[in-house]
């Protein structure tokens, strides 16, 4: 064979292709980039079957549950204290301005009313209501943005062929193909975008299910453009771990802040210029589950949030709700707490984008028009150096009781006199910018 067929050849195997080529974002893309932007602070919530076994989102995978014995769960699911104007007043009640919920998750169990599979809330469960309508709904009223979880990953259908990494122990036989699979993935994104009034975002997950499976095309490029074609200001996030694709209008981090990797997903993915988010849980799990107590305190969820925002970065906060339908009371404890303190000092998150200063180890900066919010989670010294070399302030004050502080220009930066930091949690001083 030539070498130039043999690389063309290879080419064709090998290359995915990148996501809707050519992508231009509309204006109200931009709108609904910038508005998320200043929302700040989401709610995740994952809910689905797997809640009933309280073990997390992943237990149908981890104990190799066979798929037709982990589907009759659905005949049992009757979540007696669901109520969406509940859940939406808590999400708002924590100070959060979105929330992203899981529409399906990898188990394949479709949480709304779907007609491209029996397989959902409605038609599988003796519950028989469409929980993303009426959260839709909810949201809507209440003025929360929503978002829409989509796993890319399925254990459950046999046309999610190849396999991919995971959900190989489920005892399915892959009798179809791929293409079935990827129109009932268009068809329920178009189910979702058409039957649910505005959302915010669509929120991939799972791409990574296929990367042993070598020359594998998601095909994502045809479900982007049918996205943004239902609304194009519909934000879409892929959470690959990858840096952004074409096509894409977010970025966001798994269990860690932009730039790190404690958690390990990170190591492929750098930071871009599109509107980025971490999302976190407050225990160890996404799903619910009940043997997981290991929940983060209220001061280290709100630094997380500080942190998030100083990295110019949105903070998507995990609650997995029970099988009753109700938020667990840790959890809400928490949720109160983190609204608690953004009443307070909500002024200083929501809005802004990450200030002039790097992240570092004693806080971050905030920033909005002529305000910059040094966040002091860890004092230090009693003096703060802020590396801003020619800036200078009209005043600086303490956020809470308005104090000026004391502070010196020089000019590599401005110090700050912090020796009255006192606030355990978040010590802000506001500097005005000339
Ligand atoms: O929905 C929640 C989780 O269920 C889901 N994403 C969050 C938001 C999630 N699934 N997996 N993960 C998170 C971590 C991925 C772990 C692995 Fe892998 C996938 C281990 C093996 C395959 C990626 C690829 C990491 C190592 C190889």
């Amino acid at each position: 064979m030539k070498p130039v067929y043999f690389l063309l050849l290879f080419l064709c195997v090998s290359v995915v292709l990148p996501a809707q080529k050519g992508y231009v974002p509309t204006t109200e893309n931009l709108r609904n980039r910038e508005d998320f932007r200043d929302r700040k602070f989401g709610v995740f919530i994952h809910w689905g079957l797997y809640s009933m076994l309280a073990d997390g989102e992943w237990v149908m995978n981890n104990k190799n549950l066979p798929y037709r014995e982990y589907a009759k769960l659905a005949g049992g699911f009757y979540p007696s204290k669901f109520d969406a104007a509940r859940w939406v007043a808590d999400v708002k009640a924590a100070g959060a301005k979105y929330l992203c919920i899981t529409s399906r998750h990898h188990d394949g169990f479709s949480m709304f009313d779907t007609k491209k599979s029996p397989y959902n809330i409605v038609d599988a469960t003796p519950f028989g209501r469409d929980i993303l309508k009426e959260l839709a709904d909810e949201c809507h009223r209440q003025g929360i943005r929503l978002h829409f979880y989509y796993s890319l990953v399925d254990w459950y259908r046999t046309d999610y062929n190849p396999v991919g990494r995971t959900g190989r122990e489920a005892s399915r036989t892959l009798t179809g193909e791929w293409p079935a699979y990827h129109q009932f993935m268009l068809d329920q994104l178009t189910e979702l975008l058409t039957g649910y009034g505005e959302i915010g975002a669509i929120w991939f997950d799972g791409v990574w299910d296929q990367d042993q499976n070598p020359g594998f095309d998601w095909r994502l490029d045809e479900l982007y453009a049918q996205i943004h074609r239902l609304q194009p200001a519909c934000m879409i996030i892929n959470n690959h771990h990858l840096t952004p694709f074409e096509g894409e209008d977010g970025q966001t981090f798994e269990r860690d802040l932009p730039g790190q990797n404690t958690a390990g997903y990170s190591a492929s993915s750098t930071i871009s210029s599109l509107p980025l988010e971490t999302c976190e849980t407050m225990n160890k799990s996404w799903g619910y589950r009940m043997t997981d107590t290991a929940y983060k305190s209220e001061k280290e969820l709100i630094h997380y949030l500080v942190k998030a925002a100083g990295n110019n970065a949105n903070l998507l906060m995990n609650v997995g709700p029970q099988p009753d339908g109700e938020f667990p009371a840790a959890a809400m404890e928490r949720f109160r707490a983190i609204g608690k303190w953004l009443e307070q000092y909500g002024e200083t998150i929501y809005g802004t984008r990450g200030g002039p200063v790097a992240p570092r180890h004693w806080g971050v900066t905030t920033q909005k028009a002529d305000r910059l919010y040094v966040h002091i989670l860890q004092k230090e010294d009693e003096v703060l150096f802020l590396p801003v070399p020619g800036k200078t302030i009209r005043s600086a004050k303490t956020f809470i009781g308005k104090k000026n502080v004391e502070y010196t220009v020089v000019p590599s930066g401005i110090a700050l006199n912090v020796s009255e930091a006192t606030d355990a949690i978040d010590f802000v001083v506001e500097l005005e910018l000339q």
